[in-house]
């Protein structure tokens, strides 16, 4: 019998609890190991890139990035199948994907660092997990180095002063509509997860275990609390929905937040980066943005283009993908 496939992550790492929920609903033997000083040589041996999740196969190849993981098992364990049926519902699936890796993370990610008390926690959470038997007082002061670190790192995914609002009210936003849209129904696309489950969910769930966010969901979004646990399990519960039933309450968060926000940043970000630029600005629902561009996020856009490239020429896709403001941006 094969060896189980090795994934070496993060409780606080959503990419590693996307990829650990998958092999999950997937029934895939593995086994979690959390990368930290007692596994890191082990890690180093497979890891290209000094980032989590990284998955060992049960051949001893070392593979990361979670979007092309979890498209890789997919093709060797189609069943069941994490992209609805209905053609529109199967790219929006893949699209909110895109979506939770880029723009849910700039949610979590400025939430987690932007306030004393969320900072506070995660640096403690983080130093135990990185150092798990240190005393008290060398464990305050990883801490410390975890806390100045990251706090410093946040410029990254583009929060800072400016964009603050803009991030924050979108995110109250999007956890309003979701709520709505979770109304009696499991996940995302129906009552079995899709492909975007697994991109966003793991997102808002790492934003829910600190303490602004926490106190914000459990207080308001019972559905969204239940939808993100359920992630962490998740399970065929029925059916996808056709896109028809889905739409009345999944368009509004698609064209505010995927097409209003993410995509004329990913756009501007791609031409920052095409121009060789150091910072760009893009106006985004009427506010300024302004950031260093990121380079990943080129790649993934890229990717995504021609995810959309195989399915173009679908007129009804195309007329939803036009609405909610992502056509042009996808047809590059
Ligand atoms: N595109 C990658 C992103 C992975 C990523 O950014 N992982 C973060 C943690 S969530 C990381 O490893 N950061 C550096 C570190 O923690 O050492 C994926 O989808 O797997």
């Amino acid at each position: 019998m094969a060896a189980p496939d090795r994934i070496y992550g993060g409780e606080m790492s959503p990419y590693s609890v996307k990829v650990r929920s998958y092999y999950r609903y997937k029934d895939i033997a593995h086994h979690w190991i959390v990368r930290n000083s007692d596994t890191q040589a082990d890690y180093q041996k497979y890891a290209k890139l000094p980032i989590i999740p990284l998955v060992v196969t049960s051949d001893d190849e070392g593979i990361q990035d979670s979007t092309p993981i979890i498209e890789r098992l997919e093709a060797a364990f189609p069943k069941p199948s994490i992209y609805p049926d209905d053609p529109i519902s199967a790219f929006i699936s893949t699209l909110v994907e895109e979506f939770g890796d880029e723009w849910g993370n700039k949610w979590m990610f400025h939430f987690r660092w932007a306030r004393e008390v969320d900072q506070a926690a995660c640096a403690g959470r983080i130093a135990r997990t990185m150092m798990p038997a240190v005393d008290e007082e060398q464990h305050a002061g990883i801490a410390a180095q975890v806390r100045e670190r990251m706090v410093g790192r946040v410029w990254f995914v583009g929060s800072n002063e400016q964009n603050a609002p803009q991030i924050e009210e979108s995110f109250l936003e999007a956890l309003e509509q979701l709520e709505t849209h979770l109304d009696e129904r499991a996940y995302l696309f129906g009552d079995r997860p899709a492909f975007g489950d697994f991109g966003l969910g793991p997102q808002i769930y790492e934003a829910w275990t600190d303490p602004t966010v926490g106190a914000i969901i459990e207080g308001r979004h019972p559905n969204v609390l239940a939808w993100i646990q359920r992630m962490c399990w998740p399970r065929v519960d029925g059916n996808f929905e056709p896109w028809s039933s889905l739409e009345p309450t999944l368009l509004p968060f698609l064209e505010r937040h995927v097409g209003g926000l993410f995509m004329p940043w990913t756009l501007a970000n791609a031409a920052a980066l095409a121009a060789g630029d150091e910072d760009f600005s893009v106006e985004l629902l009427g506010r300024t943005w302004t950031q260093k561009p990121q380079k990943y996020h080129a790649k993934s856009l890229k990717a995504l283009r021609e995810k959309y490239a195989a399915v173009a020429g679908n007129r009804a896709l195309d007329s939803v993908l036009a609405r909610v403001g992502c056509l042009d941006g996808l047809k590059g």
